[in-house]
């Protein structure tokens, strides 16, 4: 899959990029990410980007043409994108469903936006203007790097286990159950901190069910919203069926 990424701080993306999961795809050519600095695609001396608003204002507006010549550019050499996302507070909310859809297109290029915002001329540009959250950030770049990290992970040969995929949280519905790893009791500490009996016992049958009740019990008391949209099995319904039933009167 190709990404091609827009801004005027080309280090904020190659920097993590090339660490972990993402960084070994890349190497691998599972993955084919390339970051265009907006200035490359300046005409004058200076490398000017912004400018000032239209009507006054607070703050500097990004530029429409360089970015029209970075898309244009983009075109020539790796040919007509499936998607142009503008990332924006005004966005529509990036989730997991839209990772997955946006993980089926085969070029995705990101618009970084900086400044008090991006010239409106721009997003005849953009196919797809869309937004991590509502918090104040400075700049569309860490937004790109968390949709690229969700919307790449979708993708076949980028992790290396596709069983840890299909069991993330998100994909199942669900939060996770708690994991342990060794020792099983910590030198010196109390009970509370040992590892539940049941993950050292070799059972496999009981493991599994112990884990859907933690992950429900976990989901229930902490995101009772990811539950309307959850598939569940049988024995999922049923522990969740015991679980409301303990409950009852406890809140
Ligand atoms: C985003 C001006 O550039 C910005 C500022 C905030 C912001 C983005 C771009 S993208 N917030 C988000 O995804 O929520």
């Amino acid at each position: 899959m190709k990404f091609d990424i827009v801004t005027i701080f080309p280090a904020m993306i190659e920097q993590p990029l090339a660490a972990g999961i993402l960084g070994r795809a890349i190497e691998r050519g599972t993955l084919d990410v390339k970051v265009r600095d907006l200035r490359d695609f300046t005409t004058d001396r200076h490398r000017v980007v912004d400018d000032v608003p239209y009507g006054g204002g607070p703050g500097m507006v990004l530029k429409p043409e360089p970015i029209f010549r970075a898309l244009d550019a983009i075109e020539a050499e790796r040919g007509r994108p499936s998607a142009v996302v503008m990332t924006s507070p005004q966005g529509t909310r990036f989730t997991q469903e839209e990772a997955q859809r946006l993980s089926r297109m085969a070029h995705i290029v990101f618009l970084c936006g900086r400044y008090e915002g991006v010239d409106e001329r721009v997003r005849e540009r953009a196919t797809e203007e869309l937004s991590i959250g509502d918090y104040v950030l400075s700049g569309g770049e860490l937004p790109a790097l968390v949709m690229i990290d969700a919307i790449a992970r979708l993708v076949p040969g980028v992790v290396g286990d596709e069983r840890s995929v299909a069991e993330d949280s998100f994909s199942r519905g669900l939060l996770d159950f708690p994991q342990y790893t060794r020792p099983a009791r910590m030198t010196g500490s109390a009970e509370a901190l040992k590892v539940p009996d049941v993950l050292l016992s070799g059972n496999h049958a009981e493991i599994r069910r112990w884990r859907k009740r933690e992950a429900l019990s976990r989901t229930l008391d902490r995101r009772p919203d990811l539950l309307t949209g959850a598939s569940l099995d049988e024995e999922e319904q049923e522990i969740l069926r015991e679980l409301k039933g303990a409950s009852h009167g406890r809140d």
